[in-house]
């Protein structure tokens, strides 16, 4: 299944024993806070649905450790891990899903819509892979601007079907433009298995249609996922174009909460939570001697003390007045001229 995968190759001391446990602490952190989010969903504490990302937290978090806050995150609905990494508070986070005040788009978008203007985080729209256009524009603004910044654009497999992400790659194939493109292919869109998505097995083979680099790792192992992402920012970074790189992982829960996901078989869903990334990084480290039980506890407990924090600010908020939803839609200023950049 995963195609052109160097894990026999990588070994876990290549990457310094603080960004190790730094990247686990993010994964961890994302997990407690996506059941955590499921639940208060599930006892009707916010509105919408919620789209969890659980089992997927390597795919997003890994690439997006590390990134300077003038990097560019373009994430989809998964990407929670992406905001947590890119060092979005949880407050703001969390307001986000609650759709209050304090949240960044002060409650314009729907829950799993999180972005920061501070952390380099876009908000994104509904429309599924406009992230990847907007995300590749950025990365095209960098070049113009002649900044080493990057961008990372996330999706879904099922995202790639669509006619505005085949523009995006095109374009950057061509200007060979500072960006990422990250696919995390959980086999599903909705209740659409990937074969009905795409009539390839690889969705990195798309890459070689717009003349840049497509790969299929683990999206599930951390190292694996650490250094492919961070191999291909740091190209991105010196000017050498675009990579796609499809992450091979599995949502556990439904598309959102509330889609029971009767279209998947147990034995898939259990054979999935075996390969679960966090236990994969545990067990990596313990064996290391980087993490310790003890170790593990106090993460989880001072982790949980956050996020109870958290909900109780964005409980006690207020919504914005409905005057204020035309707030932050249009620049005041347009279009930008070329000797303002
Ligand atoms: C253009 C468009 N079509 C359909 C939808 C409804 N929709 C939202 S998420 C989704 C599935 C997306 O699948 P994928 O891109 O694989 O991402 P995943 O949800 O698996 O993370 C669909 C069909 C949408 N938001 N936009």
């Amino acid at each position: 299944m995963v195609k052109n995968s160097k894990k026999p190759r990588l070994k876990l001391m290549d990457i310094p024993e603080n960004i190790l446990l730094d990247l686990y602490a993010n994964m961890m952190k994302t997990r407690l806070l996506d059941e955590r989010l499921r639940k208060l969903f599930r006892q009707g504490r916010y509105a919408g649905t919620y789209f969890s990302a659980v089992g997927q937290e390597a795919t997003t978090v890994c690439p997006s450790y590390g990134l300077r806050d003038e990097d560019i995150i373009a994430p989809s609905h998964r990407e929670i891990g992406a905001s947590v990494a890119k060092g979005v508070p949880l407050d703001e986070i969390v307001s986000q899903v609650y759709a209050r005040k304090n949240s960044p788009d002060k409650g314009k978008t729907h829950p799993c819509h999180y972005g920061s203007r501070e952390k380099g985080v876009i908000t994104p729209s509904s429309t599924l892979a406009s992230q990847v256009i907007v995300g590749t524009g950025c990365a095209m603004g960098f070049k113009m601007q002649k900044k080493d910044n990057v961008v990372l654009a996330f999706f879904g497999e099922g995202s790639t079907a669509r006619g505005g992400w085949h523009e995006a790659l095109n374009y950057a194939g061509i200007h060979k433009l500072p960006i990422v493109y990250i696919c995390q292919n959980n086999l599903w869109a909705e209740s659409v298995p990937a074969n009905l998505s795409a009539a390839i097995q690889f969705f990195s083979d798309r890459a070689k249609a717009y003349g840049f680099r497509g790969i299929t790792i683990d999206g599930n192992d951390m190292i694996e996922v650490y250094k492919t992402s961070h191999d291909a920012i740091d190209k991105a970074r010196a000017g050498k174009g675009p990579t796609l790189i499809e992450c091979m992982t599995y949502r556990w829960y439904g598309h959102s909460e509330i889609d029971p996901a009767d279209y998947r078989t147990q034995e898939e869903i259990d054979e999935w939570k075996a390969r679960d990334p966090i236990l994969g990084a545990e067990k990596l480290l313990m064996e290391a001697g980087l993490l310790t039980a003890t170790k593990r506890e106090s993460l989880i407990e001072q982790i949980d003390q956050d996020i109870e924090a958290a909900v109780k600010n964005s409980e006690n908020e207020q919504y914005a007045e409905p005057e204020e939803a035309y707030i932050d839609v249009y620049s005041e200023k347009f279009p930008l001229r070329r000797d303002e950049y």
